[in-house]
């Protein structure tokens, strides 16, 4: 499944078989082609760990109509062709996307899904870099068989007032003919309930606006992460032919000078970066490895998790939503120069993820704040209109949440004015000997200067590396478990007690695989700096922050 819920009653959906036949053209492929699971990534087979080439994933599926075959994630560039008749295209590891083939006829066909995760000029985003972009499909698919109109989509955004919660929804359908039809909608979450007739001419599609007052449901929140059942049902001359289920929490968010408000109150943020990716399985976390990855986390004492550099899978924001875990969700981008944002393909590469992100997402009551273009050239007039641009669309796309960006250290960043929440990178004591505080108040000095004053402020990655099993309690040499604990210590309790930052999320929650290229500076060719490492290991630093985490509860 693609969710931790059924998504639909009516809807004919299912799952793809976990078994496709995987073949690999490119050098250092397999001699032959082999059974694999979906989700997986190819480098989880001994013989393909370093494998950068096209992987074709094929199965036979029986299935008739208009069908609707909806894909996760395929890292990172996709074709897909069904009986050898391209049917989409699609670029980006992080985010969902649709494939549709209409008038089949019943009976057997080949699905042939093609991965390619070599680097190259049309690629500005995936790129040799330090987390790993690893090929295949890494995230669950799905069929379905539609009628002459479906349900594309549904938008719910809740609004509290002094009578109670309403909910602003915009459902979205299609009609697949090209022919005039005529449908009723009902519209249902928790025990409200509103009607609306729509007439889409052929082949449109329509947008339609609900709003439902829900008086007196329970508020979302971290403490009691209440979710309710939005159900739509769509009917054509009094049959039900399709439908859709989703969720939502009831909660606001929004700053207030240099908070963050959820429901009015104001929240710290306490948590840590984390990449999609679990030991061997790569960014094909199994669901188990997602449960355990929130269980540790909170375990530690942490409130919040920021999807460092990309969209997540929306069966880890589902796990969010139910276990009241706070989520800063990003765009795909990661430290990219003015030169790198130049690159012809990279605004349209940008805004797709951005995009689709959104869209596919702001559901989520767990998402608090969006993020984009981690580590960009903020610093330069060109950077700054790309991040202009980016702003620009969270904020046409959603408007309930604030928007901000994880910037670098260096002074001269020129957006800090843009964003509703100021967020930076800081690492004292690790890449610079630099006192936590003297580091801290020259980056509020300079972000005060410079259009920043009197926002939110989080301190959006801090941290040490550390190999797990590295000992050296006398020297406490840099990589070792020891010094990894000094160095959280300081930087831990010298941030959440500073009275003008209203968060910190670490770098990172664990250790993972980077690109080959940066080996020079990333020992094992891991990016360390994990809690625990690959495997969920916990090192020293595990009670360390626990311990410190805990103590701001
Ligand atoms: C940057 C970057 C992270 C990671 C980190 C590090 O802040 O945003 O992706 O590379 O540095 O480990 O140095």
């Amino acid at each position: 499944m693609d969710r931790l819920f059924q998504t639909h009653e009516i809807r004919k959906s299912r799952t793809c078989d976990p078994l496709w036949t995987l073949t690999t053209p490119d050098e250092g492929g397999l001699s032959k082609p082999e059974k694999v699971t979906v989700p997986g990534i190819w480098e989880s087979h001994p013989a393909l760990r370093r494998y950068r080439g096209r992987g074709i994933y094929e199965q036979d599926i029986v299935c008739g109509g208009h069908v609707r075959f909806f894909f996760g994630g395929v890292s990172f560039r996709s074709r897909v062709y069904l009986d050898d008749i391209l049917l989409a295209e699609h670029y980006g590891a992080y985010t969902g996307f649709e494939a549709l083939a209409k008038g089949l006829a019943r009976g057997r066909h080949r699905l042939r899904v093609e991965a390619d995760n070599r680097f190259g000029a049309d690629s500005s985003l995936h790129i040799p870099n330090d987390y790993y972009a690893y090929g295949g499909i890494n995230r669950p698919v799905v069929f379905e068989e539609l009628g002459d109109a479906y349900i594309a989509q549904c938008h719910v955004i809740s609004h509290h007032s002094e009578a109670g919660w309403t909910a602003e929804a915009g459902v979205t359908v299609r009609n697949l003919t090209n022919s005039p039809i005529t449908a009723r909608l009902s519209l249902t979450i928790g025990d409200a309930q509103r009607e609306n007739a729509v007439l889409l001419q052929p082949e449109e599609e329509k947008m339609i606006p609900f709003s439902l007052f829900c008086g007196q449901v329970r508020s979302w929140s971290p403490e009691d992460p209440a979710l309710y059942p939005v159900k739509i049902r769509m009917s054509i001359g009094g049959k039900t032919v399709d439908d859709w289920i989703d969720r939502t929490g009831f909660r606001e968010i929004r700053t207030e000078g240099k908070q963050i408000l959820l429901n009015g109150k104001p929240v710290q943020l306490r948590g840590f970066n984390r990449h999609e990716e679990y030991g061997s399985f790569g960014a094909a976390v199994p669901l188990e490895g997602m449960v355990q990855d929130i269980q540790l986390m909170r375990h530690m004492g942490a409130n919040c998790v920021r999807t460092c550099h990309y969209p997540n899978d929306p069966r880890f924001l589902d796990l969010c939503d139910e276990m009241g875990m706070l989520v800063w969700e990003e765009s795909h981008a990661r430290g990219l120069s003015e030169t790198q944002m130049r690159h012809p393909l990279f605004m349209e590469q940008v805004m797709q993820s951005t995009r689709e992100m959104v869209q596919q997402h702001m559901n989520h009551p767990c998402i608090f704040i969006w993020g984009c273009l981690n580590e960009c050239a903020d610093d330069t007039e060109f950077g700054a209109e790309c991040y202009r641009s980016v702003f620009s669309l969270l904020r046409a796309l959603d408007q309930s949440r604030p928007v901000t960006a994880a910037l670098l250290e260096r002074p001269g960043g020129r957006v800090y004015g843009q964003m509703d929440a100021v967020s930076v990178n800081l690492y004292p004591q690790w890449y610079r000997d630099s006192a936590v505080h003297e580091a801290l108040e020259r980056k509020i000095r300079e972000i005060d200067a410079n259009g920043g004053c009197g926002k939110p402020l989080i301190i959006s990655e801090t941290g040490a590396g550390a190999i797990y099993g590295f000992h050296d309690p006398l020297g406490q040499a840099k990589w070792s478990e020891e010094r990894q604990c000094e160095i959280l210590r300081k930087q831990i309790s010298t941030i959440l007690n500073h009275p003008d930052i209203c968060g910190i999320f670490l770098w990172q929650f664990a250790d993972v695989r980077v690109s080959e290229e940066w080996f020079m500076n990333r020992p094992r060719t891991y990016n360390n700096k994990g809690i625990v490492d690959e495997f969920r290991r916990p090192k020293m630093a595990y009670r360390t922050v626990q311990e410190l985490f805990r103590s701001q509860e």
